[in-house]
């Protein structure tokens, strides 16, 4: 049985690639960091208690900024293959957490990489490593971007990422480590974060619907993305580790949106008009934009044989359905007496 280790388990990306690991055979070992409160609601319903016969998902306390932790769990676990997907993954935020945001990506994924590196060579288990890496590296380039595309980063978080992923390649090219970067455009899903565009848009077009917030605040509405789904996008990560060599591969659905777009496809499925609710609150910008990413993913397609099943109108109102269903429950809470999230909250 092929074991694998997880980096951000609890994240998004991270509970669709267990479900999608553990579905073809592998035991998952996942790190999760320690929280005051539960932090693990998204891998909730796939865990099952330790203790019981036939488990073949794990999850161990670590922290990507904690090398000797990490080096334990890589010792301990044993791993065939680990994917690097924990990070303070929010661009905006990365503006006023600059240094935490380079030492969890940019150092968190050296620290990882050495540790594999001297795991390799006292055990000569041929590790193959996965590393996360993001279009937002592309920044200000011109779209379409592949991965001839040079980088301009335009945030602590993306410089972060072009650092690691530079980290990884000198790790494949001087320690012959199988290493890979994934460059992954955008990707959303229902279990998306809330404070991430599409999924606060979705979460509010719900709680708008069933009169539980009647605003919606937000930055910069003429950006672009090529906006994926996230299951889509997690059989890519397995798959570039399944090659006969290690490479680096943007995945993209080739297609780009404005958030107006996003707006406008959002609000319509439930027949209102986005321009009667939402407000732009300067909080939300930028100090420094990304303007347009719009991925070329040919490569991907003619080495890996990945194309994206789900396009962008069928992604939005999977996020609007599941988050109409989440605001009908909030609304049943709500008339049962229950106090419900201050509506400042849920447009953080
Ligand atoms: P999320 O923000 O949903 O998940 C991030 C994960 O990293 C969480 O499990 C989080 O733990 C964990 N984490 C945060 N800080 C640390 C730390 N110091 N040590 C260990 N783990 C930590 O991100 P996604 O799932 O969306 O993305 C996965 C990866 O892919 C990230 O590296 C992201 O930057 C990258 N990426 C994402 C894209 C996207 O569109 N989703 C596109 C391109 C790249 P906790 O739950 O405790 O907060
Ligand atoms: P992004 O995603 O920065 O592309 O990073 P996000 O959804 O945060 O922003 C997309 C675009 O929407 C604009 N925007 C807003 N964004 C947020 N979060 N909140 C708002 O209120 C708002 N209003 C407008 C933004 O300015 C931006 O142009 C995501 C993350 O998952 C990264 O980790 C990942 O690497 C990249 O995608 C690819």
């Amino acid at each position: 049985m092929k074991k694998a280790l997880i980096t951000g388990i609890t994240g998004q990306d991270g509970s669709y690639l267990t479900e999608f690991l553990l579905g073809k055979g592998y035991q998952v070992h996942g790190i999760i960091r320690r929280a005051s409160t539960f932090n693990t609601d998204r891998i909730d319903a796939i865990y099952a208690d330790p203790h019981e016969q036939g488990t073949r998902l794990f999850l161990h306390y670590g922290d990507l900024s904690d090398a000797t932790g990490i080096r334990r769990i890589i010792g301990k676990v044993q791993p065939d293959e680990v994917y690097n997907l924990g990070a303070q993954s929010h661009v905006r935020v990365s503006f006023d957490q600059p240094e935490y945001t380079a030492d969890v990506v940019a150092t968190g994924t050296l620290r990882l990489l050495d540790a594999v590196r001297d795991f390799i060579a006292e055990t000569h288990k041929p590790v193959r490593l996965y590393q996360a890496g993001s279009s937002e590296m592309f920044g200000a380039a011109n779209p379409p971007q592949n991965e001839g595309t040079p980088f301009y980063p335009r945030s602590p978080y993306a410089a972060s990422k072009v650092a690691a992923h530079w980290y990884a390649i000198n790790y494949r090219e001087a320690q012959g480590i199988f290493i890979c970067n994934g460059i992954l455009f955008n990707h959303e899903s229902p279990r998306r974060g809330e404070t991430f565009v599409t999924r606060k848009v979705t979460r509010a077009v719900g709680r708008i619907k069933l009169f539980l917030q009647d605003k919606l605040y937000l930055g910069n509405l003429e950006s672009k993305r090529d906006w994926g789904y996230a299951g889509d996008y997690v059989e890519a990560m397995w798959l570039m580790l399944q090659q006969d060599k290690p490479d680096d591969y943007v995945i993209a659905t080739g297609e780009s949106y404005s958030v107006k777009d996003l707006l406008e496809e959002a609000f319509r499925y439930v027949d209102l008009d986005w321009r009667d609710y939402v407000e732009i609150d300067p909080r939300y910008f930028r100090p420094t934009e990304v303007n347009h990413l719009h991925g070329d993913a040919t490569k991907a397609r003619e080495k890996l044989g990945w194309e994206p099943k789900v396009g962008f109108v069928e992604l939005v109102h999977m996020m609007v359905d599941h988050d109409l269903e989440l605001a009908r429950q909030d609304k049943t809470l709500r008339d049962a007496g229950h106090i419900l999230t201050p509506r400042g909250l849920a447009n953080r």
